[in-house]
């Protein structure tokens, strides 16, 4: 595997799933593939999660590892070609990116959404040119578009819960948030779940539908009781407008979040499903996206999930190293 950014990347959904357990039942049996091969993980953005889970999955496979925040400690980079660099960018992209994959073999790059141009996110400019500029396999810890290591963690988490009874309804419900949130988790969970064996349901409020290269097939529910009705799993997330059908309100809040709270995940809303499994990428701001009781529940898969994040990104690293 030389690029980690679509499900089609990673194949067959169910050998994908098998090689997870796989490396669940013994993670350490491949140290070998690592040895002497360093992993470089960049963050333009904050992380708990991708950072160490990507650290260990690494490490459990022998590699080296090299994190970088490039906003701390690095030189503030141009991203733009063609700019007079006058200003608070002292190093541009383009010298950046050879320097940075000659000290290592895989490259891993979060670069969230900008919401500067709805253009340049959806084209991944950034990412797009570090599989250009950089000679290496390169994999998305969530670009502007999409969150691969979290929704292959979600579809493990699923996977694993459900233990093989027929086709789960799987709900994905929009929550509401004070800030302007990224489509990369909801755009990547659509895109897993519309290519995996399940029921796929989406609810959110008017205004925040899913750009269609992502959602295309999806059952979109604007009654969010009615979408949860007898859910197997219910899939919490906020997002901001993607600007499908009014591009000027792209990555905009689209109300006031105090007139928004009776989408948060309650009780209320639990008690007409099938006992569902509640999850959610984490971080979470409880009382907003999901209350306390839903996600302190026995049905809260929230923990498990973060922790299937290390599994996904064993089987991605130890893909990339494969193919070395
Ligand atoms: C990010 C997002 O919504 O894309 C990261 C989630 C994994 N969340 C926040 O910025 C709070
Ligand atoms: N879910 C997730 O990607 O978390 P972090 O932003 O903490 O990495």
């Amino acid at each position: 595997m030389r690029i980690f950014q679509h499900v089609q990347d990673i194949g067959d959904l169910h050998v994908a799933l098998a090689e997870a357990q796989e490396v669940k039942r013994d993670r350490y049996q491949w140290q070998h593939l690592g040895k002497n091969k360093t992993a470089l993980l960049i963050f333009f953005n904050n992380s708990l999660r991708t950072r160490l889970s990507t650290q260990k999955a690494a490490m459990n496979l022998g590699m080296n590892v090299i994190v970088l925040d490039v906003n701390q400690g690095a030189w503030k980079l141009e991203t733009e070609r063609g700019v007079v660099m006058d200003g608070d960018k002292s190093e541009h992209l383009l010298e950046a990116i050879p320097v940075m994959a000659s000290y290592c073999d895989i490259i891993g790059v979060r670069s969230f959404a900008r919401f500067e141009s709805r253009e340049d996110d959806y084209e991944e400019k950034i990412l797009q040119q570090f599989i250009q500029y950089s000679g290496r396999p390169v994999f998305f810890m969530e670009s502007a578009t999409v969150h691969p290591l979290q929704a292959f963690a979600d579809l493990i988490t699923i996977k694993e819960d459900w233990k093989g009874k027929t086709r789960p309804k799987v709900v994905m419900t929009w929550a509401p948030h004070p800030k302007s949130l990224p489509q990369a988790v909801p755009n990547s969970f659509a895109e897993w779940m519309l290519a995996a064996d399940v029921d796929f349901v989406v609810t959110h409020p008017k205004g925040y539908e899913l750009d269609p290269q992502f959602v295309k097939g999806a059952r979109v529910e604007y009654d969010q009781m009615k979408a949860f009705e007898g859910a197997d799993f219910v899939y919490a997330k906020n997002w901001s407008c993607p600007g499908v059908t009014h591009p000027e309100d792209y990555g905009k809040v689209l109300h006031d979040y105090h007139t928004m709270m009776d989408w948060c995940v309650s009780a209320r809303q639990m008690a007409v499903t099938n006992n569902a499994g509640f999850l959610h990428c984490l971080p979470v701001r409880r009382n907003m996206i999901v209350t306390d009781d839903v996600i302190e529940s026995p049905r809260s898969l929230v923990i498990p999930e973060a922790a299937n994040r290390e599994i996904s990104a064993q089987v991605v690293l130890k893909r990339m190293l494969e193919a070395l």
